[in-house]
């Protein structure tokens, strides 16, 4: 199968004003196997023998097309559930599809953990897919940024076994084109937009295919778009190359893709081909198109089938016989039944596996490896031209941030910055006389000037556009720490987060990884910040597996925990406190370009031995104000955990300690219900009932929005007052 593919590709690839009749026959095999495949499976699927079916059935003439004009293993492919054809005309074979159709442990694309047609091959460059509409194309944009990078700095692409590099292989070719695929209604989403922004804007080879088979399940597209046809929308989008094409057309299909890949790869900018494709079946099978489309036109759309169309003109043109056509049939009837008996009698995978790749295998960031907490060389100089960092006192949170952030750059080639307002100025001329801005927190100040423009850069404003290009970036080897300017503002990038990022590895199986770092401020306690720039909320990420989370309270553990954040094979929420960012109480000197704390290990603020108290982040400073004042006012000798790592958690030192005090309260900024303290608690009653002389206490802020005037502000979050009211009413119990 991936041998007759890639022979037809090569006397495709010539340019051949029209395909030869050996060629033509080629394509109707690929596209037919892709329909059989989908009878197949459908058959399997009422037999109750796999759980979920949708076809690539109308849209297999669009998808060989595609495939016949593009490389498998050197472009890149970031489809959707209907390109079936595509896939099989790329090299993925029948076997491969249906072991995802039973749930085998032997399924590649998934081991057994995604649905049907959620295809992934590292050999053939198919990115794993998720069910998310439209999330690929900002992979698929951050894929094209990632290999102009590589080409433009082949040394980045050294490998070195110090750090996540050991485990991100690296492979560009400067001229390779991503693919990226969705169907017309998904072009209503924000980041369909987002991602034709940005590879106008960089002019990046990038072939956005819209298969467009006039529903979105049971939404026609004049209601999904106004004027009903896609490329009228984004006709002045500069730098592309657009072309309109009937997808049920195999041949007119190629010579779009042809034409396409031609304008990427001489890299004259992306290029848009919009395919008329149709559905020969329903969205699903779990849908029933009689429910919404009238008989007549499902009859009119069945004629434009374009199985039914190939094989019409394979016997008009006289290239096969009707018994030739038989026989082809028939062979692609046997290829289809071996693969699924294969499939089905593939073994299952193991309920022991299933927290398998949740987290990167390869390197724990909870272990020794990031253990060199004493600092080395205090007070030697890091940081930008602005001088910021360059004295050797201590400096503050904000100081040895920016300091972490230009060791590690110096240090790894594949370290990419952006977001909103991160660069120094992105008019580079205007540098020779302006200081430069550097975030609006000024955390990434000097960067742009010391690491230049491809490195350090802004990006649109648009979170998800921020993460999902990131994303795109990891999983070709290169590691962005990007900023989202507000932590209040993360909620566009939370599709990517929550439904790409943090579970690209464990649904791929471990094939696929993207460990980026994305640097937060968050948090209250400003005066004046109101409900748009104090939220909190950090339980809603711990929520998530797959992803790290991290809330420093000082400057020493920021920079040391930032290091072990870029450096680590995870994704990585590094929450950095506003308030706390240029304190004095939480400076430290500069520990050298090699410090680095290992996640889940919390930190001792405060021995002490009749109280427990387990905090974080801006609560930490209010608690040791109110563990100072029980100490001398009441004599209460309070224990205070700062934990560092919201996840993992450093459950040991939680539980060592309140075996010594027996008595607990977790104090958090975030508001009390369903917070982060909820969960310790509920781990501290269920785990340690035993050493428990009181009830567990939690503290956090009011259940509602933080108010701009400061007196409505001070009451709704939590306060050392607050906090020493709730040790004494836990001490007495
Ligand atoms: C973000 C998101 N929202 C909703 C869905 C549910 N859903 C799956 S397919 C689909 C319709 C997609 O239509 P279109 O983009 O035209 O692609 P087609 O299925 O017609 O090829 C919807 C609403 C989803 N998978 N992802
Ligand atoms: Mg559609």
């Amino acid at each position: 199968m991936e041998r007759t593919a890639s022979s037809a590709r090569e006397s495709l690839s010539a340019a051949a004003p029209s395909l030869s009749p050996r060629q033509l026959v080629e394509i109707y095999r690929l596209m037919l196997l892709s329909r059989r495949v989908d009878d197949r499976e459908i058959l399997l699927k009422r037999q109750q023998k796999i759980y979920f079916q949708i076809s690539g059935a109308g849209h297999e003439a669009l998808g060989v097309g595609a495939a016949l004009a593009m490389r498998p293993g050197y472009d890149w492919f970031f489809p959707y559930y209907r390109d079936r054809a595509l896939c099989l005309a790329l090299g993925f074979t029948p076997a491969d599809m249906m072991l995802q159709a039973v749930g085998a442990a032997t399924d590649p694309s998934s081991g057994g953990r995604q649905m049907p047609t959620h295809w992934s091959s590292t050999a053939l460059n198919i990115v794993s897919l998720s069910s998310s509409t439209t999330t690929q194309l900002l992979h698929a944009v951050g894929c094209a940024e990632a290999g102009r990078y590589f080409s433009l700095h082949p040394e980045a692409a050294e490998k070195t076994v110090t750090d996540y590099r050991a485990f991100r292989d690296v492979t560009f070719h400067g001229d390779e084109v991503a693919y990226t695929s969705l169907g017309e209604g998904s072009t209503s989403q924000g980041e369909f937009w987002e991602a034709l922004n940005t590879a106008s804007n960089k002019k990046l080879p990038i072939i956005f295919c819209v298969e467009d088979n006039g529903y979105a399940i049971s939404t026609p597209v004049e209601v999904s778009m106004p004027g009903g046809n896609i490329s009228r929308l984004v006709a002045n989008f500069p730098n592309f190359f657009f072309i309109e094409v009937d997808g049920t057309d195999p041949e007119a299909s190629f010579h779009a893709f042809q034409a396409a890949v031609a304008h990427c790869r001489a890299g004259l900018g992306p290029a848009f081909v919009h395919g008329h494709c149709m559905r020969a079946y329903s969205h699903s099978l779990s849908d029933d198109d009689r429910l919404y489309r009238p008989q007549a036109e499902r009859e009119t759309d069945q004629l434009r089938d374009p199985i039914v169309k190939m094989r019409a003109r394979i016997l008009r043109e006289r290239i096969l016989t009707e018994a030739e056509l038989t026989a082809l049939e028939h062979s692609v009837e046997q290829e289809v039944s071996i693969a699924a008996d294969h499939a089905l009698a593939a073994p299952l995978p193991k309920v022991s596996e299933i927290t398998r790749h949740v987290y990167s295998d390869n390197l724990d960031p909870t272990s020794s490896t990031f253990a060199t907490e004493q600092p080395s060389a205090p007070g030697s100089v890091s940081g930008g031209k602005s001088g910021r960092a360059a004295s050797a006192g201590p400096r503050t949170m904000a100081d040895l941030i920016n300091a972490c952030l230009h060791d590690e750059m110096r240090r790894d080639p594949r370290i990419v910055v952006y977001g909103q307002d991160v660069a120094d100025a992105s008019r580079e001329a205007a540098l020779a006389e302006v200081k430069g801005k550097g975030g609006v927190f000024k955390l990434t100040a000097g960067l742009q000037t010391e690491f230049g423009s491809e490195r350090v850069f802004n990006s649109p404003l648009a979170e998800a556009n921020i993460v999902g290009r990131a994303i795109g970036y990891a999983l070709r080897g290169m590691k962005p720490v990007v900023e989202i300017q507000f932590f209040d503002y993360i909620w566009p990038a939370m599709h990517q987060i929550r439904n790409e990022l943090s579970v690209l590895r464990w649904r791929s199986n471990g094939t696929w990884a993207c460990p980026i770092v994305i640097r937060v401020p968050i948090g209250g306690y400003l005066t004046g910040g109101s409900i748009y720039h104090s939220q909190s909320g950090e339980s809603l990420f711990t929520h998530i597996p797959g992803l790290r989370v991290v809330m420093p309270s000082n400057a020493l553990d920021a920079n040391g925990l930032l290091r072990t954040a870029i450096r680590c094979d995870d994704p990585v929420l590094f929450l950095e406190h506003k308030r706390l960012y240029r304190e004095t109480h939480d400076r430290a000197p500069y520990p050298g370009p090699d410090f680095a704390i290992p996640f889940g290990k919390a930190r001792i603020v405060r021995p002490g031995s009749d109280l427990t108290l387990i905090t974080y982040g801006a609560l930490v400073p209010r608690s040791l104000q109110a563990a100072e004042r029980a100490k001398r006012e009441h004599n209460i000798d309070v224990e205070i955990l700062d934990l560092r790592t919201l996840s993992p958690y450093d459950w040991e030192s939680i539980a060592a300690s309140i075996k010594r005090t027996s008595r607990v309260l977790v104090a958090h900024e975030d508001m009390l219900s369903w917070g982060y303290g909820a969960e310790i608690a509920a781990r501290v009653s269920d785990e340690l009932f035993d050493s428990l002389d009181a009830p567990v206490r939690r503290i956090g802020a009011m259940d509602t929005f933080v108010a701009y005037q400061p007196i409505l502000e001070d009451a709704i979050l939590p306060q050392p007052d607050t906090i020493l009211k709730a040790i004494l009413e836990l001490k007495a119990f």
